[in-house]
């Protein structure tokens, strides 16, 4: 019998190909199971059309990031046709996250987003209104934390549910940290280009029981990287 296997991939940032290319590369099928650990959207060319292609395939989890955080934030103004009602919920605080959405490259989402029909734009906002912050599981007796940014505000003795969206999707972690003795926190959100100290900028980053899988695949030095947690393969493209 074929083998299971799980996976984990984040930051893919609306990068359609790698990410198609990279299922491909895993030969990813129906048995395996893939999680994606945060921020889909944005920057990239296609970010709507990688997530309704991870909507598509039950046997894919993604997990919110930063980016869907202000996606949510916006969109759910911005797929309304403009009626009185909906242009009263344009408040100064929704022009400050369009602003700020639009600065960490919001637009490639627009984009991509009116070149569906409004129910599919609404299908897309009711499933990243829906995403999970964080996920524990267990692969070969290793237990694994996964969440987009980290942990902010840390305590051993706090609870993941007890943690706030913002120290879970945007909060950086400390890569010289050891979190917990007995298991190993997955993130995206700091290119591991940005890691101190990491002789192996671009690639999968393994220190402390920290795992770091974004490769800045949007950056001229990056790549999408995808990891596969029952052996620690890693994957590039
Ligand atoms: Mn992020």
């Amino acid at each position: 019998m074929e083998k299971s296997y799980t996976y984990v991939m984040s930051d893919i940032h609306g990068e359609y190909d790698a990410f198609v290319k990279m299922l491909d590369k895993i030969k990813f099928n129906d048995k395996d199971k893939l999680y994606v650990i945060g921020d889909v959207l944005d920057r990239g060319p296609k970010p709507i059309k990688t997530l309704m292609h991870i909507m598509s395939l039950n046997n894919i989890t993604m997990l919110a990031g930063n980016h869907e955080h202000m996606a949510i934030l916006c969109l759910r103004v911005l797929i309304e046709d403009l009626t009185d009602e909906v242009f009263a919920k344009i408040s100064d605080k929704f022009i400050e996250s369009l602003e700020d959405w639009k600065m960490n490259g919001g637009g490639t989402t627009i984009k991509d987003l009116f070149d569906y029909s409004k129910e599919d734009r609404k299908r897309a906002l009711d499933f990243l209104i829906k995403l999970k912050l964080y996920k524990e599981l267990t692969v070969e007796d290793k237990k694994y934390i996964l969440v987009h940014a980290g942990l902010g505000n840390f305590n051993k003795n706090k609870k993941l549910k007890e943690y706030n969206i913002m120290e879970l999707v945007w909060d950086r972690m400390d890569y010289a940290k050891k979190y917990y003795d007995d298991r190993y926190i997955v993130v995206g959100h700091t290119p591991t280009q940005l890691i101190e100290n990491n002789k192996n900028p671009g690639y999968i980053y393994i220190n402390n029981n920290n795992i770091a899988i974004d490769c800045g695949c949007t950056f001229k030095d990056g790549r999408l990287g995808c990891l596969r947690l029952n052996d620690m393969k890693e994957y590039y493209i």
